[in-house]
């Protein structure tokens, strides 16, 4: 079963709230914004104003010279809030799998759902007319595995659009695009590729990666992935936390590698512990480190399933170290391994297998003696090997609070 991710965005939305409560505005050139005697700039236009050329921030006096017929709004900000309120209720009506992105835009899990609604097109049609109805208002959605071809779909599709992109043709989809269409690419970014003969979204997926690197250094990639349509962001609720790590400065700068993978160890256990308290499994592991000059390196590693072992937040963090440590290296300063891209176990789409399986049973077993007996209750052997060198527990170093970014 492939993901079926919607990407929704309203019409034109601060104009069409103003059109939906005044009549006498549908149809016409409208800009929201303020008053064009005024310093400022287009926040939203209708798709009439936008035949003159108008667009979302070019200043309000070019927008009056080249379209003086337009009505110009200053706009309300609470009758937006109100609208996007709505529109979001609407959509959580349909999947809980639903995140919001901003006032009138978001994605929503539809996997799985064809069997209720018939089919992903059916369900969209669906969304499309339930917001009409209640609030007057036209949406726009893209369908694809992926939430970046999702988004550039339903910006394709505006106004009042609705295209599925089917399971395998992601990059035949992109690929006659210009670039501009891709999330991520903004202007700057689209003269450099124009610069080098690249204008296609088909062009840039041919682009060698180490060429995308030199120009753009850690976002290459993330050009080569979205343009070759691979995205494997999942669609978060509101609230969940993003990401889980522990980090440790050192009393001492340390190059002694039982100290670093002890305290590795440690890190793990504690960040596997909160993972599994909130339900959660991983996708991305991450190990940071500082060295005595401050410089800060990361280092990810995709899991190919989620995973809250201990046994695999080190297992991955440790591969990590050894590859990032090398003998001419200068002392570490920092230790911290991290956990990203959670998703909710019920929801991922391989099973588990069985190992796996019996080694979160495992780890369940022990977060239960630890919340009777304390966390040091249980320590596994590399752990104990910090009491070697800290006779005191956690003392010899600074353990941060817990950094739990949302
Ligand atoms: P968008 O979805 O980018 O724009 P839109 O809904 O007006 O038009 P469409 O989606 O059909 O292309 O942004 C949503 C709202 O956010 C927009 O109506 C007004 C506000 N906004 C600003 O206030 N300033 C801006 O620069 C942009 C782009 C949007
Ligand atoms: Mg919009």
């Amino acid at each position: 079963m492939t993901h079926r991710i919607m990407h929704i965005d309203l019409d034109a939305f601060f104009v069409s709230v103003e059109q939906a409560l005044n009549p006498e505005l549908r149809g016409k050139p409208v800009v929201v914004g303020g008053r064009p005697d005024r310093r400022g700039v287009v926040a939203s236009a209708s798709y009439e104003a936008r035949a003159f050329g108008l667009h979302a921030g070019m200043p309000l006096s070019t927008a009056c010279r080249l379209c003086p017929q337009a009505t110009f709004i200053e706009g309300s900000f609470p009758k937006y809030r109100h609208a996007s309120q709505k529109f979001m209720a609407i959509l959580a009506d349909f999947s809980p799998y639903l995140e919001p992105v901003s006032l009138d835009e978001a994605y929503l899990d539809a996997t799985g759902f064809e069997s209720i609604y018939g089919s992903t097109h059916q369900m969209a049609v669906a969304i499309k007319q339930r917001i009409k109805e209640e609030s007057g208002l036209c949406a726009s959605i893209g369908i694809a595995s992926s939430k970046v071809v999702a988004k550039v779909a339903s910006e394709l599709s505006k106004p009042d659009g609705l295209l599925e992109v089917a399971d395998g043709e992601e990059r035949s989809f992109l690929a006659p695009l210009p670039i501009a269409r891709l999330p991520g690419i903004g202007k700057k970014t689209e003269r450099i590729l124009n610069g080098l003969g690249i204008n296609t979204i088909g062009e840039l997926s041919s682009m060698p990666l180490d060429a995308l690197k030199s120009h753009f250094g850690g976002s290459g990639e993330l050009l080569h992935r979205y343009a070759n349509g691979i995205d494997d962001r999942e669609v978060r609720l509101p609230g969940a936390a993003k990401s889980i790590s522990r980090e440790t400065t050192f009393s001492k700068d340390t190059k002694d590698r039982s100290q670093l993978e002890a305290t590795l160890r440690y890190l793990s256990e504690r960040v596997g512990s909160e993972l599994r308290q909130q339900g959660k499994q991983a996708k991305s592991i991450t190990l940071k480190l500082r060295y005595a000059d401050f410089t800060t390196i990361t280092r990810h590693h995709t899991l190919r399933q989620g995973n809250n072992t201990d046994q695999t937040i080190f297992g991955t963090g440790l591969q990590l170290l050894r590859k990032a440590l090398s003998p001419g290296k200068q002392p570490v300063r920092l230790i911290g391994i991290g956990v990203s891209n959670l998703i909710e176990p019920g929801r991922q789409l391989d099973m588990l297998d069985s190992s796996a399986q019996r080694l979160e049973q495992l780890n369940k077993a022990i977060d239960r003696i630890r919340k009777k007996y304390g966390f040091s209750a249980i320590q596994t052997g590399r752990t104990l090997l910090l009491k070697d060198i800290f006779p005191t527990n956690e003392g010899g170093y600074t353990l941060h609070t817990p950094s739990l970014s949302r």
